[in-house]
């Protein structure tokens, strides 16, 4: 199974970042993520075997997360996939830690994989021929989070679809 540990906006959020979607796609064009799809990857953990997922599952579900704000006021782009994003101008503390502190338990679980940077974004299009440019609205969204989820990816000619099968239990 193709697994990932994210943080999935609450549903007021992913609808004003799907508007915001709308507008980076009728700029540069490319695939628009469908808005139950959007999420800020915190470690990708590839294939894995199934009794592997289910130990990952019975691990996330058993603890609570520091929730954190996301300050959400960039447009960004990586060019050679074509991937416009949105992510914050400022590094987020917050969100490395969470991600340092995920990846230090993936590694004693012997999941390999940890990147040597970390890129907070949410992808909004993939296969854009554009980049972003100054026309497009400007970003001033908070996000505050409080839930970690893993997600199965399923590759479908469509594009990936996602299934999550578990998550943090919500903070005291
Ligand atoms: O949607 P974003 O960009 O956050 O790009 C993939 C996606 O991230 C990333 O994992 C998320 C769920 O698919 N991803 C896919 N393959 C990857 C790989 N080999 C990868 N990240 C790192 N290495």
């Amino acid at each position: 199974m193709r697994l990932f540990l994210a943080l999935v906006p609450p549903p007021a959020l992913r609808r004003r970042l799907g508007t915001l979607a709308d507008a980076a796609q009728a700029r540069c064009g490319g695939r628009r993520m469908p808005d139950d799809g959007l999420h800020l990857t915190l470690a990708f953990l590839g294939e894995q075997p199934i009794e592997r997922a289910e130990a990952l599952a019975a691990w996330l579900a058993r603890f609570s997360i520091l929730p954190g704000s996301w300050r959400l006021d960039a447009w960004g782009h990586f060019r050679r996939p074509g991937i416009v994003w949105v992510g914050g101008a400022e590094g987020e503390p917050a969100l490395r830690d969470l991600q340092r502190q995920l990846w230090d338990s993936l590694e004693e679980m012997g999941i390999t994989g940890r990147p040597d940077r970390f890129a907070p974004h949410i992808t909004l299009l993939r296969k854009a021929r554009r980049s972003p440019g100054p026309e497009l609205p400007r970003i001033a969204m908070t996000w505050d989070y409080t839930r970690v989820e893993l997600i199965q990816s399923v590759l479908k000619q469509q594009g990936s679809h996602y299934r999550s099968l578990a998550r943090t239990v919500l903070p005291e």
